[in-house]
């Protein structure tokens, strides 16, 4: 999951110049260095970003249509973009003209024309500052075990969509799940293969989900929270049994449980706009009904 921070060779470079000569020139400056791509435009330099984000842009300024600064400043508009660092690589090099880059939201500057080892020696170091906060944000969001989102990320996320659903006058739904006797599981067949199948049954639970915005947490020890963005009741539920069943499908043996096999259950929540006041009277919600898919047998999900 984690990569060696001094090895860019996996890192990639977004060069955007008009001028096919000075792309081949500042490619082949970071040859061996890290990956690079090459486009002509702004326009397409977006695209190529939202399609296959960059570690660091190199931008031109002057281009045909919409320029390096406006493009600069629409990527730091951009919530799924705006963590890509852009240096610019112009000949507008005076006083006024840098002051416009670093308005834009630039993380550096260089004047054409370039100096080979000047390049090189600022590209890797935005591409490791990039990979360092890259390796933060693992670390900081993601559960070391499962690699699904943790704890901490779901409280942040969970908040963000409560607002961003209120705003946008949309549903918010949320899974709970809970592996099924899993403590008899542990006890059984000892912790080391307890934790293997909180990854297999973490693994199910992202496999299910395919929606962009839909996601999957580590809620707590054995304990998962899927958070659905903009969905209805039969969405929900329909996502909670299918993880239900594709659990359940992967026949992983359980003697110790009644299904002879690992299971889990599921309490789905719908937060309707306007009709529930808190993320945690939602997560309360969803508690609830995965109490009685507990108390009507497990291995089902309630709603
Ligand atoms: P129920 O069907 O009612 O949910 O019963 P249960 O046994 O699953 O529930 P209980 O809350 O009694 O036990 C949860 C177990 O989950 C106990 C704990 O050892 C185990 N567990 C929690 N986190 C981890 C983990 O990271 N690794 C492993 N192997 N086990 C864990
Ligand atoms: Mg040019
Ligand atoms: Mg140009
Ligand atoms: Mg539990
Ligand atoms: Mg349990």
């Amino acid at each position: 999951m984690f990569k060696d921070i001094d090895d860019l060779s996996d890192s990639s470079v977004l060069i955007v110049e008009d001028s096919s000569l000075t792309q081949k020139v500042l490619s082949a400056c970071l040859d061996g260095l890290c990956k690079v791509d090459c486009v002509f435009s702004a326009e397409d330099a977006i695209q190529h970003c939202l399609d296959n984000p960059p570690d660091l842009i190199l931008m031109d300024w002057i281009l045909e249509g919409m320029t390096g600064l406006e493009a600069c400043k629409k990527i730091q508009a951009m919530d799924e973009l705006n963590d890509i660092p852009v240096i610019f690589v112009t000949s507008n090099t005076n006083e006024n003209q840098q002051e416009l880059c670093w308005d834009a939201g630039a993380v550096d500057f260089l004047g054409k024309p370039i100096v080979a080892r000047t390049l090189v020696n600022r590209v890797r170091t935005h591409l490791k500052y990039k990979r360092q906060t890259d390796i933060l944000k693992q670390y900081s969001f993601f559960d070391g075990l499962t690699e699904v989102f943790n704890r901490r990320y779901f409280d942040m996320e969970s908040q963000r969509l409560f607002k961003q659903n209120l705003r946008q006058q949309q549903n918010l739904a949320v899974v709970m799940l809970d592996i099924d006797y899993f403590k008899f599981y542990n006890d059984h067949y000892g912790h080391l293969q307890g934790d293997d199948a909180l990854k297999a049954v973490a693994k199910v639970a992202v496999k299910m989900v395919n929606r962009p915005l839909d996601s999957v947490f580590r809620y707590g020890g054995e304990e998962f929270a899927v958070l659905l963005p903009n969905t209805d009741k039969d969405g929900a539920q329909k996502i909670a049994n299918a993880i239900v069943d594709a659990v359940k499908g992967l026949e992983l043996p359980h003697c110790k449980s009644r299904f002879d096999v690992v299971t889990v259950s599921a309490g789905v929540a719908i937060g309707k706009y306007g009709q529930y006041d808190s993320v945690q009277s939602l997560i309360n919600m969803a508690d609830k009904a995965l109490y009685q898919a507990k108390d009507s047998g497990r291995s089902q999900a309630v709603i």
